[in-house]
């Protein structure tokens, strides 16, 4: 598969505390890490950032506290940054990967680790979002 980037998220209930023991598995899992940043979402780049879900309010979770952004390359990325993440539910993640980031340190299906980009285009629009004009969103 070709190389790609994807951005990840760790998201404000387990950043800072797991920061470190997550970017170990990322990098453990051969991913190089383009650009690594801590911002803090207001409400409405929470809500841009998130507009496929504009409405069902998940957004506000984003912006309760600073979260640590991470643009993630290798080979099939966007997949690949998925399946590390685990199922959207961090309980299901227990039951079926429970090897995955969602399933070793999130909590429920809202309070779960980390976001990961879901296609190419997102991977491409959420980096915009996040870091801008200055970080490609092309190896
Ligand atoms: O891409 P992924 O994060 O696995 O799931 P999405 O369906 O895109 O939902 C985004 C985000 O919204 C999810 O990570 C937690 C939150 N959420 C929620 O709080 N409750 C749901 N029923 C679904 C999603
Ligand atoms: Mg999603």
């Amino acid at each position: 598969s070709p190389v790609e980037r994807t951005l990840a998220l760790i998201k404000p209930d387990v950043y800072p505390a797991k920061k470190d023991e997550i970017m170990e598995k990322i990098r453990a899992d051969g991913f190089t890490v383009v650009v690594e940043r801590e911002v803090h979402f207001d409400k409405d780049k929470a809500a841009e950032f998130y507009k496929e879900h504009l409405g069902k309010g998940f957004y506000e979770e984003l912006t309760t506290a600073p979260i640590y952004a991470i643009v993630l390359e290798k080979e099939g990325a966007i997949k690949a940054w998925r399946a590390l993440a685990g199922p959207t539910n961090s309980n299901k993640a227990r039951e079926e990967h429970p090897q995955s980031i969602r399933a070793l340190f999130g909590t429920d299906g809202s309070l779960n680790a980390v976001h990961g980009s879901d296609s190419p285009a997102s991977a491409e629009r959420e980096i915009g979002v996040v870091f801008g004009a200055e970080v490609s969103s092309h190896p």
